[in-house]
């Protein structure tokens, strides 16, 4: 092997080893909760010193060694430790060796979180991102100088393995022969749970379960064994498009994070037999061996030794962050701001919602040779379950609209990485009762990659989850789950109530750069629900955009009755503008119906001047009342308009129980309808 490789990967582990100490010995300075890499270094580096600007790599958070293996200064890595305005990952919102880059210089890496194995799924997307792009010739697949082909490296620790959603990724790396290598460094120890007792079998045994994952294991602490042995695999990966696991064996040094100290939990005997696996001795024994003098390896230690030491400085010294940037780029701008296009073209035939849904998608795809679709059951057999998809698999084939296994945490998180590659996906999860296995991907990955990754990193997919009850669907079919996804920060939700609004909503959330949910009401889909008939509409133009955040006023009450005090406002979405709609015909010009569309971003200006001109309010809601969201906007129009207020804020939604039950009477008996909205109007009017 070069022997100026073998030197700079001496210089960079005495690098991390005096970061290390560094840290220790300024724990009162470096008070953010930090993990060192001392006893992964040589894997770490030598994976980093196979990868191309062109790569991605998804690290964890002991990958300080592999972070600077890529070219990191220590100064760059301190500034993350402790959380500096000029820290070029995060800006001080992120943990040490959390990084997330974009640059010609370097591989990418996306945002990283500090969930143990999540990273698994989001970096796997990157890889079936990529394969898609190579696949239809895209400018936007990026190859090495020599035409070498991109890879993904994600790495994990041996106690992540165990995490039910990295299966998933493997399950789907090995199903679509996607190219990326799970590193798992396996010290053994998660956090003070040992591997006796988290595991039957390590991850190479563990690898073997999933055909066509390619597996080695290794002395991870050997960095010749390392080097060479990554070597192999990147050359293998690159040229071959094949998963690939390396197992690779390595002590644990230091702490397990600066907080959670090894000797609370760690017998002598152990951190002894740790101890012996030593990198760095290791490779100094090798170099001294090639012939190089104990001083000049000595020296070496001593100058990164000072170098550290001045970093250390530098970082101490940089500013803190401006407290006026905390609310910096919690989305990335969007140029979506207007309503666009033809909404009521002359001379068209009336459409359902769903199929509003599908010709929107169809010219999206049309247009946009990086938007694909997948989810379950959505490919060209069956066009997914409501025939939502129905057409698209033929038009446009299977490597952009395809079947996915059931796997709710890959559909959503795989999002994360096939939009850091360009790819713009359009995911489904089935019923809005199954997203919560993929709940943990939305929150954990995909709503907080832009503000964690300073904007560097939005995702941009469109999430479609059919919601809501329609007669009969029972337990698992009928669920809302709207204030759920409203208490994670990151995410815009639209919930159309009309084919039109349907396809300019679909349209915007495509474009705009960030997730957005489409909630698409089950009941409104073909209209079947009685009294939904005016959710077909005419379909609009082509370019017919809605931007999100627009709510609509569906419904208007007479001036003179507003003026003498004889009306109310009634603020709803999906199902509920139908059962307004309805009650509202027996109180003729009293009631004024706004249809919210989006319900993040929110449509405040609209729903206050409303309530004030009223001072009467019901807000209406399929979902169980308690702590919902139409609860909380209760509470928000009480702040706002309390000197408008008539009357007490009032809150219309079915009744608090754990699931939408089977029986039509009793589901019913449940959800609010148009009597019981009649009833709160004549209460509200009599006020
Ligand atoms: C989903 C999740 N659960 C729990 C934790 C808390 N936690 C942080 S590190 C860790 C142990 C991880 O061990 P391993 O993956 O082997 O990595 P190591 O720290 O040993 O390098 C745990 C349980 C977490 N970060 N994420």
């Amino acid at each position: 092997m070069d022997k100026q490789i073998l030197l700079n990967a001496y210089r960079l582990m005495c690098t991390a080893g005096a970061m290390a100490r560094t840290y220790e010995a300024n724990r009162q300075v470096c008070k953010y909760v930090h993990s060192t890499s001392r006893g992964h270094e040589a894997i770490q580096l030598a994976t980093a010193f196979q990868l191309l600007p062109c790569d991605f790599v998804s690290p964890y958070y002991r990958d300080e060694s592999l972070l600077l293996g890529l070219g990191f200064t220590p100064y760059t890595l301190m500034l993350q430790l402790l959380a500096k305005g000029d820290d070029i990952f995060t800006a001080g919102k992120e943990y040490y060796s959390h990084p997330n880059y974009r640059g010609d210089d370097k591989p990418t890496i996306i945002h990283q979180s500090s969930a143990t194995g999540m990273q698994a799924i989001p970096a796997t997307g990157i890889a079936q991102g990529l394969q898609y792009l190579q696949k239809i010739n895209s400018p936007l697949f990026k190859q090495g100088k020599n035409g070498e082909s991109p890879i993904v490296v994600c790495s994990l620790g041996d106690a992540s393995l165990t995490e039910g959603e990295v299966s998933e990724a493997f399950q789907f790396a090995v199903l679509k022969k996607l190219p990326i290598i799970y590193l798992v460094q396996d010290n053994r120890w998660g956090i003070s749970v040992t591997a006796e007792e988290a595991r039957t079998m390590d991850a190479y045994k563990f690898a073997k379960g999933f055909k066509g994952l390619q597996r080695i294991s290794i002395d991870g602490s050997d960095f010749s064994e390392s080097y060479e042995a990554m070597k192999k695999v990147v050359k293998e990966v690159r040229e071959n498009s094949v998963p690939f696991l390396v197992h690779a064996k390595v002590p644990l040094l230091g702490h397990h994070t600066s907080g959670v100290r090894k000797e609370f939990y760690r017998s002598e005997e152990d951190l002894a037999k740790h101890a012996k696996e030593d990198p760095l001795p290791k490779l100094k024994n090798r170099l001294l061996h090639l012939g190089f003098e104990e001083h000049d390896l000595d020296e070496i230690e001593a100058i990164v030794s000072e170098a550290v030491a001045q970093q250390f400085e530098s970082a101490k010294a940089a500013p803190e962050p401006d407290p006026a940037t905390v609310t910096e780029h919690i989305f990335a701008p969007t140029n979506i701001t207007g309503e666009q296009g033809e909404r009521t073209p002359a001379g068209k035939e009336k459409v359902v919602m769903v199929d509003a849904a599908l010709f929107a998608i169809r010219e999206i795809m049309e247009d946009f040779p990086e938007a694909i679709v997948y989810g379950q059951d959505v490919g060209a057999r069956l066009g997914g379950v409501f025939r939502e998809t129905a057409t698209l698999g033929e038009q446009f084939g299977n490597h952009r609209v395809f079947n996915t296994a059931i796997q709710e945490a890959y559909i959503i998180g795989s999002t994360v990485g096939m939009s850091a590659t360009g790819v713009k996906p359009i995911v489904e999860v089935q019923f809005a009762d199954y997203i919560y296995p993929g709940i943990n991907q939305l929150a954990t990955e995909v709503a907080k990659s832009c503000y964690l990754s300073n904007g560097k990193f939005p995702v941009q997919t469109v999430i479609r989850v059919p919601i809501g009850a329609y007669g009969g669907g029972g337990p698992y079919h009928s669920g809302s789950i709207e204030t759920l996804l409203l208490s994670i920060k990151g995410i815009k939700i639209a919930y159309p109530s009309d084919a039109a609004d349907m396809k300019g909503l679909m349209k915007a959330a495509f474009l705009d750069p960030n997730p957005v949910i489409m909630l698409e009401h089950k009941g409104l889909y073909w209209s079947k629900v009685p009294g939904t008939e005016e959710a077909k509409t005419v379909e609009p133009s082509r370019d017919y955009v809605l931007p999100l955040g627009k709510g609509n006023v569906v419904l208007k009450a007479d001036e003179n009755k507003i003026r003498n005090g004889e009306s109310c406002c009634i603020i709803t979405y999906g199902m509920g503008v139908y059962w307004a709609k309805n009650a509202a015909k027996k109180f003729t010009g009293q009631i004024e119906i706004i249809d919210l569309r989006t319900l993040f971003p929110l449509d405040e200006e609209l729903i206050f001047s409303t309530v004030k001109k009223h001072g009467k309010c019901l807000i209406l809601t399929e979902e169980q009342q308690n702590n919902s969201f139409a609860e909380a906007l209760a509470g928000r129009i009480s702040k706002e308009c309390f000197q408008f207020l008539d009357a007490p804020v009032q809150v219309l939604g079915a009744l608090n129980l754990p699931a939408v039950p089977m029986n039509i009477y009793l589901e019913k008996a449940m959800l609010p309808n148009e009597e019981k909205v009649e009833e709160e109007i004549i209460k509200l009017l009599n006020y």
